[in-house]
Order: C-alpha cells, then sequence, then structure tokens
C-alpha cells in the first residue's frame, strides 16, 4: 500500500460537483430546526429511462399533477452525534435502504464541516407502492434543507437538487401540473420541472391501492433493464413528445377526454416497453387488470373514467368531480384527491 494514498484528494463526483455549484456562495448556517410538506405526483406523461444514471438524468420530458395533501412531511434539525432518520415516528435502521439512500445523498453536500441530521419524516401514502413516495421524500427534504440554512434557492435550483435524490422528485418541489424537461447539458443545468399556470379544480384522482408491500424491481432497475433490452423502447420518446403535446393541449382547453386518454395511453405505452423487455419487468397484479376491464366496461357504458399506472400494480383513476359517485360506487375502497382544491 502506498503511504501517499490518504493523502490524495478524493475527485468529486458529477453529482457532488452539480450540487457545489447549486450551492456556490451559499452560507451553512443552521437555525434550530426546519420542516416542508411536498406533495406526491403523478405522471400523466411518465419519466421511464434516464440518458444519465449518475445525474438522474431523463431520456425525455414528462408531466405530472400533484396529489394535494398526499406526500412527505420533513422536520430537520442538526445534532451533535450520528445522523437519525424516522419514518412515520420509528426509528429507521442504519442498514435500510431508506436511511442510507438519504445519507448518501446528504454525504454529496460540501458541508463545511462533518455535520450530522435528525430527520423526522412522515408519509401519509404507502411507502414504495408506487405511490411516489421517493418523489415527495427528496422534495420535502430539499425543501426543508433549504429552509434549515436559509439557502434562499430558486425552484429550478430545488428542482435540480431534488431530482439527484430521485429523478421524479423534481416534479414535487411544485404542487399542481408539472413538467420536468428533459434537458440537454451533460451535467442538467436545464434538467429541471416547472409547474404549468393552468388549474382544473374540477380534476379528481382516484388511489387504489391493490397491494401496499414493497416492490420486488425498482424503477431505477427496471428503468435501466427496459432502456437496454427492450426493443419498443426505441419508440418511447416519439410516443412521450405526442402525448405530452396533446396533455398540454388538453390542460389549457381542458379538453377531458384528450387527457384521459393521453395519460391512459401513455401507461399502458410505458408498461408496453417494460413487459418487453428481458427479464420481463411486470408490476400488473390479475387485480390489476381486473381494475382496468372495469374501467374500460364503465366508459363504454358512458362513464368518462380513465386510469394510469407506475411502477407497481396499483391504479390511478381519472375522472372529473362530477362523477365522484359514480366512481365511488364501483370502486368503494378508492381514496379520491382533488389536487387543486385549497389546502
Ligand atoms: C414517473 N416513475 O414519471 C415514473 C413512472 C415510475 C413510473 O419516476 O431512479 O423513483 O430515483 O430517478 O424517480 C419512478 O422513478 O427513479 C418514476 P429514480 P424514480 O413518475
Amino acid at each position: 500500500m502506498n503511504d501517499n494514498s490518504n493523502k490524495i484528494k478524493r475527485v468529486s463526483t458529477p453529482r457532488e460537483q452539480v450540487i457545489a455549484t447549486i450551492l456556490k456562495n451559499r452560507a451553512f448556517a443552521a437555525q434550530a430546526s426546519a420542516a416542508a410538506f411536498a406533495p406526491a405526483n403523478i405522471a400523466l406523461c411518465k419519466y421511464w429511462g434516464k440518458r444519465d444514471e449518475s445525474l438522474n438524468l431523463p431520456l425525455t420530458a414528462s408531466l405530472s399533477v400533484s396529489l394535494g395533501e398526499l406526500g412527505t412531511q420533513t422536520r430537520i434539525s442538526l445534532t451533535e452525534s450520528e445522523t437519525r432518520v424516522s419514518l412515520n415516528g420509528q426509528r429507521v435502521d442504519k442498514s435500510a435502504e431508506f436511511f442510507r439512500r438519504i445519507e448518501q445523498f446528504l454525504a454529496q453536500f460540501p458541508w463545511p464541516a462533518p455535520y450530522h441530521f435528525a430527520i423526522e419524516t412522515r408519509n401519509n401514502i404507502p411507502t414504495a407502492a408506487g405511490l411516489a413516495s421517493s418523489a415527495s421524500g427528496f422534495a420535502a427534504l430539499v425543501l426543508a434543507l433549504n429552509d434549515l440554512f436559509g439557502w434562499q434557492l430558486s425552484g429550478r435550483e430545488l428542482s435540480i437538487l431534488a431530482r439527484l435524490g430521485s429523478g421524479s422528485a423534481s416534479r414535487s418541489i411544485y404542487t399542481g401540473f408539472v413538467e420536468w424537461h428533459a434537458g440537454t447539458d451533460p451535467a442538467g443545468l436545464d434538467s429541471f420541472a416547472e409547474p404549468l399556470e393552468q388549474v382544473w379544480p374540477d380534476l379528481r384522482v382516484g388511489v387504489l391501492t391493490l397491494k401496499t408491500e414493497e416492490k420486488a424491481i425498482s424503477s431505477r432497475v427496471g428503468m435501466k433493464r427496459t432502456r437496454e433490452t427492450s426493443v419498443l423502447y426505441q419508440v418511447w420518446p416519439d410516443k412521450v413528445r405526442v402525448d405530452l403535446q396533446n396533455l398540454k393541449h388538453a390542460i389549457q382547453h381542458r379538453d377531458f377526454a384528450l387527457l384521459g386518454q393521453s395519460a391512459e395511453s401513455n401507461a399502458l405505452a410505458m408498461h408496453a416497453t417494460m413487459i418487453s423487455a428481458w427479464p420481463p419487468v411486470v408490476y400488473w397484479l390479475p387485480e390489476s387488470l381486473a381494475v382496468m376491464q372495469r374501467i374500460w366496461q364503465l366508459r363504454n357504458q358512458g362513464l368518462p373514467l380513465y386510469f394510469t399506472m407506475d411502477a407497481g400494480p396499483n391504479i390511478k383513476l381519472l375522472f372529473l368531480q362530477t362523477h365522484t359517485d359514480s366512481v365511488q360506487a364501483a370502486f368503494p375502497g378508492v381514496q379520491v384527491v382533488a389536487p387543486f382544491s385549497a389546502r
């Protein structure tokens, strides 16, 4: 072993360089504690596939709607001793994946001294059930850090930091309809989310939780495998381009049929790319398909009801406020969310 080995300065990673760029000239004087909420978000046009894995840079743009009061509340403070994390009131073991992801994320910041944190995080959505809890989790953490240190970062900077924790977290910095621009910069300084100005007070999202256990294949692994092995993935960017354009048109003109069809078709196309990956990535359960078939049946009978799905078996229904009773009658367990109602 070379005696000089421990004197060689470690080369900073691309992530550390991006974080250092964003935090250049920012002070690190912490207040006692800070807390922030970030909403979960459901993509109407999905993020599926990265052009850069180390920076969570997507191959395509995506567009989401946030889930109102469903999301993550995080309180953070500095501690003298080691970093502690609690999730929903339970201390998280240091060896747990949840702890390690937070610890690794924080380790990339240019702290002036070895800081330790006490982090209390609460999700009111099932963790890792395909309901985007890592998105609201990293967004809430970044918002809380910004508050703790008084950095006063812009929305764009917050979105980039959150993206480094989890891609979809870039969108959870905002409420309402949010577009995440793919960007072309190798460092990803142009890959951030922005809110759309339009609101749609009558829009409803119905969360149908069919399974709350952790999934066998993480989205990170699933999207990498899909990009590398699925022949259908080649047409995914074209599909996204069309759906994104139609979704924006639908939002602008409150054309619900166009919104529903674009979102449902986008989700099914994403799942088609996964199913054709090798080994196949299949998140559907028999119950998922049964729900889809019921939705198609109801729609044939005249109910304007559509759905979207993420990297899990759960289904999110899309409908308008006026059809809430019919949807609840058909799906008694549904949790109805009004993304644009006042909090
Ligand atoms: C989305 N998903 O747009 C898509 C649809 C899942 C299916 O964003 O590796 O947890 O942390 O960037 O953000 C889930 O992916 O992945 C996701 P990483 P992330 O909501």
